[in-house]
C-alpha cells in the first residue's frame, strides 16, 4: 500500500522542431501538464496529453488543471493507502475526463513501481525489449515538401509512413507519396474531417494500398463508420472515437473499424490501455500505439505499452528528435533498423533532467492533502 503525500502540477512549453498541423489546428509547440506524484519513498511521473485548445477531444490544459487540483487530486489525497488496482475507482467521482485521470493514474503507478523496484513494462505484461516505430507527419504545405520529409524519415528507418490529411488535397497527397515510395507501409489520419457523404475519396483512396485509414468520420459515430468500412477495402482504424475499453469493444462488435489506436492518455491512463489492449487481442483485433506528441516522459510510457503482445504494427512512437531539439529526458532514439528501445529502470524509466525541466516550466502548484 502506498499513500500520496503531495502533488506538484507543472504547465511546460517546449518548441516543437517543425510546425504540426492536422484537419484541427496547428502546433508550433507543446504545452502540456506534467503532474509529480510523491509517496514515502518515491516521484511518480503522469504526463497530461491534453493540448492548450480542445480541438482533439473536449478536454484542453487549462480545464484540466481544475480537474486535477479542484477534484482528482483532492480525491486520492481522501483514499489514503492505495494499490493500483483501486486509482480509477477511487476517480470514477469525476465523469470523463480521461486524460486528466490519465495524468494521475500514470504518475501513481510509476512512483508505486519505483518505490518495488519494477519497471512499467513488466508490470503491464511487456514481451519485448523493443519496439517497431512508425512516424505521423502533418499537413505540408506542398507536395514537394511533403516528399522530402517522407524521405528524410525513411532514411531515418522509419517502418510505417502515417500522412495527415484535411479534403481538398488528399488523394493527390496521397498519390504522390505512393508513386515515390511503392513499397512503404503508408497509412493516412483524418482526425474526423470527413463525413459520409465523402465516401467516394475513401474509394479512391482504396486503390493506393494503404495500411490504413484512421479516424475518417465524427468521434461520436460509430454507426457510420461501419457504414464506411462496409463500402471500401482499407481497413478503418479508430482514434478518437475509442475513449475506453468499453469503446474499444463496441466499435469492434459493429465493425466500425478492424484496427484500433491505443493512446493510453486518451482512455484514462495505462491500466485502461492494458484493457482495450486485450479487447483487441481478444477479438483477432490488431492494435497500435499511438502519440500525442508526447515529451520524453509521456513516450517512455508509451515505449512500455507497446512492448505488449497485441501491438502488432507499429506506433507513432517516434524518436525525440522528431519532435523536440531538447527533451524533457535523455532522448529516445530510433535504430536504423526502425525500432526503438523499451526503457527497463524502476517505473517509467527516465526522468526530466532538471535544468531542462525548470527552462520549460510555465507554472507550477504543489497540492497537498486539506
Ligand atoms: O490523431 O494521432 C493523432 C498528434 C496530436 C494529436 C492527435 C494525433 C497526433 C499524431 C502524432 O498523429 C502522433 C505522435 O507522433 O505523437
Ligand atoms: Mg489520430
Amino acid at each position: 500500500m502506498t499513500r500520496v503525500r503531495s502533488i506538484e502540477l507543472r504547465l511546460v512549453g517546449l518548441p516543437l522542431v517543425r510546425p504540426f498541423r492536422t484537419s484541427f489546428g496547428e502546433e508550433t509547440e507543446k504545452v502540456c501538464i506534467l503532474a509529480r506524484v510523491a509517496t514515502d519513498h518515491a516521484w511518480g511521473w503522469g504526463e497530461c496529453v491534453a493540448g492548450v485548445d480542445p480541438g482533439f477531444s473536449e478536454e484542453f490544459n487549462e480545464g484540466a488543471w481544475l480537474v486535477l487540483r479542484d477534484f482528482l487530486a483532492p480525491a486520492l489525497f481522501r483514499a489514503g493507502d492505495l494499490e493500483p488496482d483501486h486509482l480509477e475507482r477511487v476517480l470514477a467521482g469525476v465523469r470523463g475526463n480521461p486524460m486528466a485521470k490519465a495524468t494521475l493514474v500514470n504518475a501513481f503507478v510509476d512512483a508505486w513501481l519505483r518505490e518495488r523496484g519494477e519497471s512499467l513494462a513488466s508490470f503491464l505484461g511487456a514481451e519485448r525489449d523493443r519496439v517497431a516505430c512508425g512516424v505521423s507527419i502533418g499537413i505540408a504545405s506542398s507536395a514537394g515538401a511533403l516528399l522530402e520529409q517522407v524521405d528524410g524519415y525513411v532514411a531515418e528507418g522509419y517502418q510505417r509512413i502515417k500522412l495527415k490529411i484535411e479534403p481538398g488535397t488528399d488523394v493527390e497527397r496521397v498519390e504522390a507519396v505512393r508513386a515515390a515510395r511503392p513499397d512503404i507501409l503508408l497509412s493516412v489520419d483524418a482526425n474526423a474531417a470527413y463525413s459520409l457523404a465523402d465516401v467516394q475519396v475513401f474509394r479512391a483512396l482504396d486503390a493506393f494500398g494503404l495500411l490504413m485509414v484512421e479516424q475518417p468520420l465524427h468521434h461520436e459515430d460509430l454507426v457510420e463508420h461501419a457504414a464506411l468500412q462496409r463500402q471500401i477495402r482499407t481497413d478503418l482504424c479508430l482514434d478518437e472515437s475509442i475513449r475506453s475499453a468499453a469503446d474499444a469493444r463496441a466499435a469492434i462488435e459493429l465493425a466500425a473499424c478492424r484496427i484500433v489506436n491505443i493512446k493510453q492518455g486518451r482512455v484514462g491512463g495505462l491500466l485502461e490501455a492494458v484493457r482495450v489492449h486485450d479487447a483487441g487481442r481478444l477479438a483477432g483485433v490488431p492494435v497500435w500505439c499511438g502519440g500525442m506528441l508526447e515529451t520524453g516522459l509521456g513516450r517512455a510510457a508509451n515505449l512500455a505499452l507497446a512492448a505488449l503482445p497485441g501491438f502488432t504494427l507499429p506506433g507513432d512512437t517516434s524518436a525525440s528528435a522528431r519532435y523536440f531539439a531538447d527533451d524533457l529526458t535523455e532522448p529516445h532514439v530510433i535504430a536504423p533498423d526502425g525500432t526503438m528501445a523499451v526503457p527497463r529502470g524502476p517505473g517509467l524509466g527516465v526522468e526530466p533532467r532538471p535544468d531542462r525541466l525548470e527552462a520549460c516550466t510555465l507554472r507550477v502548484e504543489r497540492l497537498g492533502p486539506a
